[in-house]
């Protein structure tokens, strides 16, 4: 038996239309990877989609895709993900499914035991019997975790696949050591393969007592840190004999990245730009990613003053098919470091609230923090499905007037 893992695709993942395109022919690239390899069946471990509505445009390319797997009978089994649902929980998949495309290996019910009994999908040329569980925003796949019926699962004899997205506690890696995440224990044991998605970094491992767990990562890195790190995605080839299961990494290229970092530390903008343009030097781009990270304290002078808009258009004027620079690092002559770590939205918000109350005088300090911590909150909510654009700024102009204690 050979199958391929896949995970956190991702398909629509950049908004820049340069590399709008990228993720889907990640996955078109890997599909005919698999078809060469003549795998019997495809997993895709949950973030399909990059958004619970995907574009036109990528639906076509992903369908057509999927038809061609379709045609030449490779099944796609699949769990969502934490990016394929839709505020009220509906999703593209289930329409991708319902046109017979992909089958939702998450079955299962609540049983008269208040536990989830989840039951198994048999891949009818292997015999294989494969089940798993989602991911959800939030960590609300932790409730399904927790309810999760184990004894039937263990006891089913056969190659069994369990297909999940979420961190393990067990094994969360380096740097992601906060990150939200489900302990083993709640896993069911025995199975022989467990294709995991979620974390965006290849992970994989014998686990005694449970079987081979891994994470291929995402079939093409999804921000400027990803592409640092990973330069490339790629996905899982397993090859099962006698119970014997063994795991090949294939690279996914679609584009080549090439990393330049420069150290701004005790120099002026003028040399920092200079210094950027020579880095360029006699390089050729052509279907490159160029990324540029600078850094340091500047000498003299403001973060903006460094012209990274020449060396950008330097770049593409290489060929390069998109470039990305990242200059949070980069500060000025006059900046005091803020020594603060930042894990979360919600602390980056906090940070700025508090650094910037007091400005507008309208309340007291302490009111103004609360306030403008509600107002956040209030205007990230989203429209919901059936909901009119009307009632939906109507609900909004009614929470902001409580917050503010006005009637708008
Ligand atoms: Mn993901």
């Amino acid at each position: 038996m050979k199958f391929a893992h896949f995970a956190d695709i991702h398909i629509g993942s950049w908004a820049d239309d340069r590399l709008a395109e990228a993720s889907t022919k990640a996955f078109t690239k890997a599909v005919d990877l698999c078809l060469e390899e003549k795998v019997d069946f495809i997993l895709i471990a949950g973030d399909f989609f990059n958004t619970s509505l995907p574009s036109i445009d990528r639906l076509k390319e992903v369908t057509s895709k999927l038809k061609e797997l379709s045609d030449r009978r490779v099944p796609v089994y699949i769990i969502p993900g934490s990016h394929d649902f839709s505020p009220t929980g509906k999703t593209m998949l289930d329409v991708l499914e319902n046109a017979g495309l992909f089958i939702n290996v998450m079955r299962g019910n609540g049983g008269d035991d208040g536990r989830l009994h989840l039951k198994f999908t048999t891949d009818e040329k292997t015999g294989a019997k494969i089940t798993g569980i989602g991911g959800k925003k939030g960590m609300l796949d932790r409730h399904y975790y927790g309810l999760l019926s184990l004894p039937e699962l263990e006891a089913e004899d056969g190659f069994k696949i369990f297909v999940f997205h979420t961190a393990i506690e067990e094994f969360k890696p380096s740097g992601l050591e906060q990150m939200d995440a489900v302990p083993l224990a709640m896993f069911p044991k025995g199975f022989l393969y467990y294709a995991g998605g979620h974390i965006h970094r290849r992970f994989e491992r014998d686990v005694p007592g449970y079987g081979k767990m891994t994470m291929p990562g995402p079939l093409f890195p999804n921000s400027f840190d990803e592409l640092e790190r990973l330069s490339h995605g790629g996905f899982h080839l397993v090859e099962a004999i006698d119970g014997k299961v063994t795991v090949t990494y294939n690279p996914v290229v679609v584009h080549n990245v090439f990393v330049l970092s420069v150290d701004a530390d005790k120099k002026s903008p003028e040399d920092v730009s200079s210094e950027l343009l020579a880095s360029i030097g006699k390089n050729e781009f052509y279907n490159t990613i160029v990324l540029v990270r600078v850094a340091g304290k500047l000498r003299v002078g403001k973060a903006g003053d460094v012209n990274l808009k020449r060396f950008v258009e330097a770049a593409y004027g290489k060929g390069a098919a998109y470039v990305a620079k990242n200059t949070s690092k980069l500060v000025g002559e006059d900046f005091e470091e803020v020594k603060v770590d930042y894990q979360s939205v919600e602390d980056v918000e906090l940070r700025l609230i508090n650094e910037h109350a007091g400005q507008s005088k309208a309340f007291p300090v302490e009111k103004e923090k609360e306030i403008a911590h509600q107002l956040l909150h209030s205007l990230a909510k989203e429209k919901e499905e059936g909901e009119t654009t009307a009632d939906f700024e109507k609900r909004i102009k009614e929470d902001i007037s409580k917050v503010l204690g006005i009637t708008l």
